[in-house]
């Protein structure tokens, strides 16, 4: 994989602006890799030959069948090279390497799931008039734009292109400039069990010029994007002068809430796992946990000893949180935090950066604040840090109404013995994911996954969001 450069029709080559751009490893913040500063030349190059893949090309000839087997057979690809990807994540990112592990296997399951189903999305007939046949078609849009974050590039990869690929799209991605190592490489890996030309592109790049130039192309059919809320506006409104349909992923502000009748040694790990996972930078990140009143103090406990004894470091020292991705992200969390205690809000516990952790990275220690204000920015706001908002509730009808108080709508997790409440929370919470006595049930490939209100639309993963990566046409033919 040559430094540096963009993959357009199956090449690499330098970018037009022939720039690069430095890429530091969180974990000693040294610079230790350069990708190219692609551009809006590039991305219209990339969005030409994604069309001719489709349009003539080897990519839009194949049958379904024939892309099912260049799925699986890259889920077997990314399986036989899952260390070296797991290596490159982690440096590149800072998360723990035995939490880029788990990313390689996922990305390897993405190809695997869509290599099975690529030959088992159809269409159907419908019964009408007397004289009629009607049947419907699923057909892809056309070229998928998609841009993506840095916190899980590999996963991420895994639920948009692989999605749209199934479907017979072809992809032009800008990954973020602050980590696409991985993708880069799982490109290539493509490119080696056959993908054809053009039918997967992706030029890095600055989210101000290739990340803008990709929503503002004319020539993309959809556009799938994961990241903040705000540039998810922008982009949502370059869409909007094209008409264009989209996925918006744009994180979260979920509750975990603990009921007084809960299993407390079973929920204690997921709750913590939740929140320190990748250090917080997961969109899907449990950042609030409601308790009960009864159980509050006892709970809450248990869960400040467990932050006590966490531990920040770098990638390969294998702790229980790896470094934030960038200066400008610990910035925004130490911002968050600065906030807390200016307000008076209670810090409960907080773990430590490893003491030979590099110095130059960019180490957030795990904490826990308690009775946070539903209406305090530590409650509402994403910090994307490892940090968790503890918040007490009455009864029942006071967790719904917290739950639902913030902007976001991404996932929850409820924990009780009591049916009856597990149903009701499962359907009053406004999510577009609800986990009950689980948090995430282990990432689940199979499961539609994306928010509701402020967390976005459309979905990605599992059977259903190849409805979202194709379209349905009609077809009614009048024969007498
Ligand atoms: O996001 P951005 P950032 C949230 C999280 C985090 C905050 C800021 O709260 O703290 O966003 O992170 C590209 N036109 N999430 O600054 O800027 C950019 O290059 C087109 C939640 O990293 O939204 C990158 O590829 N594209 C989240 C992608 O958008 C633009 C994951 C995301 O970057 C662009 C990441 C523009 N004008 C952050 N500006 C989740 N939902 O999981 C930037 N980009």
């Amino acid at each position: 994989m040559p430094d540096g450069q963009i993959l357009i029709n199956g090449d690499w080559r330098p970018p037009a602006s022939g720039a690069a751009l430095p890429v530091f490893n969180p974990s000693d913040g040294a610079e230790f890799a350069r990708i190219a500063r692609g551009v809006a030349e590039d991305i219209d190059r990339a969005v030409r030959a994604a069309r001719a893949a489709l349009e003539g090309g080897a990519w839009g000839r194949m049958t379904a069948v024939e892309r099912g087997r260049l799925l699986s057979k890259m889920a077997q690809n990314v399986a036989d090279h899952a260390e070296e990807l797991a290596v490159l994540e982690a440096k590149d990112t800072g998360k723990p390497i035995s939490q880029a592990r788990a990313d390689a296997s996922a990305l390897a399951r993405y190809f695997e799931f869509y290599g099975g189903a690529a030959d088992k999305i159809h269409g159907e007939t419908i019964p009408y008039l007397n004289g009629y046949t009607v049947f419907t078609l699923r057909e892809p849009h056309g070229v998928c734009g998609q841009i993506i974050p840095w916190n899980y590039p590999m996963q991420i990869f895994g639920r948009t292109a692989c999605g749209a690929l199934t479907m017979g799209n072809s992809v032009v991605m800008k990954p973020a400039e602050e980590a696409c190592l991985s993708v880069l490489r799982v490109a290539e890996l493509m490119l080696e069990v056959g993908f054809p030309p053009g039918a997967i592109n992706i030029v890095p790049g600055l989210g101000v010029e290739a990340g803008a130039a990709l929503a503002d192309h004319p020539g993309i059919d959809h556009l799938s994007f994961t990241g903040s809320r705000q540039v998810g506006a922008l982009v949502q409104a370059a869409s909007a002068r094209f008409n264009r349909p989209c996925t918006m992923e744009l994180g979260g502000k979920s509750p975990q809430v603990v009921f007084a009748d809960a299993d407390m040694d079973a929920a204690l790990p997921f709750i913590t796992r939740a929140i320190i996972q990748n250090a917080g930078q997961t969109c899907s990140a449990g950042s609030r946990l409601l308790v009960e009143d009864k159980v509050y103090d006892s709970f809450v406990g248990r869960v400040a000893e467990k932050f006590k004894a966490l531990r920040a470091g770098p990638w390969d020292r294998d702790l229980d949180v790896g470094p934030l991705i960038s200066r400008k992200q610990k910035e925004r969390v130490d911002g968050f935090v600065g906030k807390a205690a200016a307000a008076g809000v209670k810090l409960l516990a907080a773990g430590e950066t490893a003491a030979n952790a590099p110095a130059g990275g960019y180490y957030v220690a795990p904490q826990v604040y308690g009775d946070v204000p539903v209406g305090h920015v530590l409650a509402q706001e994403e910090v994307f840090g490892p940090v968790l908002a503890a918040i007490r509730f009455r009864d029942e009808a006071d967790a719904i109404r917290i739950a639902n108080a913030t902007p976001y709508g991404l996932v929850a997790g409820v924990w009780t013995r009591d049916g009856g409440k597990q149903m009701r929370l499962a359907k009053a919470i406004k999510a577009g994911q609800v986990f009950i006595n689980n948090y995430g049930a282990g990432g689940g490939i199979e499961l539609p996954f994306g928010g509701v209100k402020g967390s976005g639309f459309g979905r990605e993963k599992g059977f259903t969001a190849l409805h979202d990566f194709s379209t349905l046409k009609t077809v009614a033919i009048q024969h007498g």
